[in-house]
């Protein structure tokens, strides 16, 4: 079979055929299921940019408002090769690699303190990291020899998050922040940081943040060490952790 050569400069969504642009979304509209209904969902999607859309479900929600689900052909494209995005820089260890690199660089245990932090009742996320069952077929830090892991759970506010890492003399804070809505993240996030620094302690410590709307960049620009996105394992962030706190000289 003769592989397509692909323009990495100018890619664009594939459905059936190479180029062909086919894009599936879905949306609500505060109106009642019908074909008035289906009619502004399709347009919407014209003045989107879509071309041919067809609604291929729209399903009642109940009191006037619909949910669709829209094929169509996107026009645009983008260049793959101008794309750069800053990543955790690490080499991922698996649990065992975790282990011995404590063992032979720490000579200690890590002590791992973790919250989902301020209003953010989301424990899933930080569970998936520490708990000692893990997520995925990935072990949680609990369960890794070295690390001392302390999962306070969710609605920490970060003065209580600060005093239990003081008091535990943490040399990792693991945050998780789960709703952004209305960026309720930022000023939450901005103010863990800022506690750390009246206490003294930031430089101290490995400050980290995850959850499905964070990345790296955000976490650097709000002042934390790395932060971890969807799909994140316990391994990802222990390196990290562990290598940072060496090369900080945090032993
Ligand atoms: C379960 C759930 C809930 C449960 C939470 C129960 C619990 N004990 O956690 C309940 C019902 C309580 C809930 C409530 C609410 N929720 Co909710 N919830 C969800 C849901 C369905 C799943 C989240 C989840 O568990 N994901 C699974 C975990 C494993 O994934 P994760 O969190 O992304 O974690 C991974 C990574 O992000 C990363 N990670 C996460 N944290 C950290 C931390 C560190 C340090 C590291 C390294 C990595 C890391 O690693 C994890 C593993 O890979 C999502 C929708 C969805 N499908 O995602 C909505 C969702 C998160 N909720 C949402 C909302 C709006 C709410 C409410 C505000 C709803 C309301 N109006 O009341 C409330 C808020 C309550 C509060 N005060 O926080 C929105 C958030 C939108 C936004 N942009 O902010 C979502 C996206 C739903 C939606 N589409 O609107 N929710």
């Amino acid at each position: 079979m003769a592989v397509q050569q692909i323009d990495l400069t100018k890619i664009k969504p594939y459905g059936d055929t190479m180029n062909d642009g086919m894009v599936q979304l879905s949306f609500t509209l505060p109106v009642p299921c019908g074909e008035e209904a289906k009619e502004a969902a399709r347009r919407l999607a014209l003045k989107m940019g879509l071309e041919e859309p067809s609604v291929v479900h729209a399903e009642d929600l109940g009191v006037g408002y619909t949910m669709f689900v829209l094929y169509g052909k996107c026009q645009h494209t983008v260049d793959y090769t101008a794309i750069e995005v800053p990543k955790v820089d690490v080499d991922v260890m698996d649990k065992y690699g975790v282990e011995d690199f404590i063992e032979e660089n720490i000579g200690r245990d890590v002590v791992i303190v973790g919250a989902c932090t301020g209003t953010d009742a989301h424990t899933v996320g930080i569970d998936a990291i520490m708990n000692m069952k893990g997520y995925a077929g990935h072990y949680g830090l609990e369960r890794y020899k070295g690390i001392k892991a302390y999962n306070l759970g969710s609605q920490v506010p970060n003065e209580d998050f600060v005093a239990k890492a003081i008091e535990l003399n943490a040399d990792v804070l693991l945050v998780s922040q789960v709703v952004t809505q209305k960026d309720v993240h930022i000023p939450n996030l901005t103010q863990l940081v800022e506690l750390l620094e009246a206490e003294g302690i930031r430089d101290k410590v490995v400050l980290v943040c995850g959850g499905p709307r964070i990345n790296h960049e955000l976490a650097k620009e709000l002042g934390y060490d790395a932060g971890f996105g969807s799909g994140s394992y316990a391994e990802d962030v222990a390196s990290f952790a562990v290598q940072e706190m060496v090369k900080r000289k945090l032993v």
